[in-house]
């Protein structure tokens, strides 16, 4: 167990193939969990959660993760700009107090080749399995520890993608938690939706969050109303929600203009507080 527990925010991306679980990142966040840390899956995949893309990211920063890790999957243009935009609001509302990571199949194909297109976004990218790499990420950078050199990752010098060696893959799969996928925020919403039933998101501070039952999280004042009687969101806004006016990740509007409206407005020593306001009130 590490000496301090981290919040990590895994973030899967809009794709081609919408409403499909990430597998790796389920992997990724019950191996993290049974490390102690405290995880949140972004189902940015999901139609099935109200609210745009980048809205939805930027409520779940407000949460301030320690490491942000956005998974490539599949390898395609449109999750390609999708993790630069996911980046680079992470980036610009929280600055380098956030270590961000990109890492699935879109990474492993091409590591260095991807990583050149994240460059300036993520800090690190990661190639192969991502269970014990991730982890030791975290754990790395919670503690202290150097990122450099890091086996199954692409790092960093002066912009130069650096390639490090290939980590062995894992050979005993059993040894590994079974997939967390009650982290997704997408999941407790898919399970009400099944059995018809309504859907409570669990408040903000919810000790029950990703511990089993419904899960998904709570959007700060979001959290704890209704939101959701199965079917009606398919791809939509929830009636009565306010929708921030950040502009969706597709459809050629810019999440820069969205990265740049809070940063502008966040005083320099900015805390969780004035981000929750900021983001309400775009
Ligand atoms: C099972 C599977 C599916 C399942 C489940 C996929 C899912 N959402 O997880 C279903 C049937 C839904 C599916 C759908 C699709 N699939 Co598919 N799928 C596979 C298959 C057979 C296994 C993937 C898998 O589950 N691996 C196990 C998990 C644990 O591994 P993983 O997802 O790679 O994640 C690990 C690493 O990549 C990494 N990682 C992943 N994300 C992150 C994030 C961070 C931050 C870090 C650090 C690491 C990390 O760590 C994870 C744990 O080790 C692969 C082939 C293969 N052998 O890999 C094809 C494959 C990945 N699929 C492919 C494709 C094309 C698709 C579809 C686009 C098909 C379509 N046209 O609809 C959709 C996309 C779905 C989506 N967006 O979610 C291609 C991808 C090719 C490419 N160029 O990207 C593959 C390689 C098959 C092929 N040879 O064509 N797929």
């Amino acid at each position: 167990m590490p000496e301090s527990r981290g919040r990590v925010l895994l973030v899967d991306l809009p794709s081609v193939s919408p409403n499909e679980i990430n597998v790796g990142l389920a992997a990724i966040a019950g191996v993290l969990r049974q490390k102690g840390h405290d995880v949140r899956v972004l189902d940015l995949n999901s139609l099935h959660v109200p609210g745009k893309p980048m809205s939805r990211l930027a409520q779940a920063l407000q949460w301030q993760p320690d490491v942000v890790g956005v998974s490539l999957f599949p390898a395609c243009n449109i999750t390609l700009d999708g993790a630069r935009d996911a980046l680079g609001v992470v980036r610009e509302t929280l600055g380098d107090k956030t270590l961000r990571v990109a890492g699935g199949v879109g990474v492993s194909l091409t590591p260095v080749g991807t990583a050149r297109k994240l460059r300036g976004l993520a800090d690190l990218c990661v190639y192969g399995e991502g269970e014990i790499t991730f982890a030791e990420i975290v754990e790395k950078r919670l503690g202290g520890g150097s990122l450099s050199g890091i086996p199954g990752t692409v790092r960093f010098d002066n912009d130069a993608p650096v390639q490090a060696e290939w980590r062995p893959f894992i050979k005993d799969l059993d040894a590994l938690p079974w997939p967390a996928y009650d982290a997704f925020d997408s999941v407790g919403e898919k399970i009400a939706e099944y059995l018809g039933l309504e859907y409570q998101k669990p408040a903000e501070d919810d000790g029950g969050f990703g511990g089993g039952g419904f899960g998904g999280f709570g959007g700060g004042e979001q959290g704890g109303e209704p939101q959701a009687e199965g079917g009606e969101q398919e791809g939509g806004e929830q009636e009565g929600q306010e929708e921030a006016a950040a502009p969706a990740m597709s459809g050629g509007s810019s999440t820069d203009d969205m990265a740049s409206a809070i940063v502008d407005a966040l005083p320099p020593s900015a805390d969780e507080q004035d981000v929750r306001s900021v983001v309400e009130a775009l």
